[in-house]
């Protein structure tokens, strides 16, 4: 399998709650690195941009102000199938069907407050990546 890297975000709810740390430890304990990483605070042209695939969802606007609402952790995630990896340790969409042991199983609050994002397909991860870092921002 190739080695792949993968867009990660902790939202708003995980770093009010101040388990930035724990989540960082499910990814690395799965075998992601961090690549980069900053906190940042979004605007909502930022969010909206970021989100724009769903932007005719019922969702979205409240999706845009709870990313909005606090600062973000994102991350570039690096490692074998990390997409899918990745994908796998953040477990399902709403936390109610996430399997056990996963971050969205242990943290989330509910479907929108749900901890992490994480890039859908490595085509989505690499747009993803250029959207959030320039290439001397990561370091592998
Ligand atoms: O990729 P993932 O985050 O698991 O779900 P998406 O279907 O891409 O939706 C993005 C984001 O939107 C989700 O993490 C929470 C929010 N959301 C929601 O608030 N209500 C829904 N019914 C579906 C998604
Ligand atoms: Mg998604």
């Amino acid at each position: 399998m190739a080695i792949e890297r993968t867009l990660s975000i902790i939202k708003p709810d995980a770093t009010a709650r101040n388990i930035t740390g724990k989540i960082i430890d499910k990814l690395e304990s799965a075998g992601l690195k961090v690549v980069a990483q900053k906190r940042v605070k979004w605007s909502t042209e930022q969010a909206q941009k970021f989100y724009e695939v769903h932007k005719e969802r019922p969702f979205y606007n409240d999706l845009v102000t709870f990313m909005t609402s606090g600062p973000i952790v994102v991350q570039v995630l690096e490692g074998e199938n990390a997409v899918a990896k990745n994908r796998e340790v953040m477990g399902a969409t709403n936390p109610k069907d996430a399997a056990a042991g996963t971050i969205r199983a242990e943290f989330a609050e509910d479907i929108e407050r749900n901890s992490v994002h994480g890039s859908d397909s490595a085509e989505n991860a690499a747009a993803e990546i250029k959207l959030n870092f320039s290439d001397d921002e990561i370091v592998g």
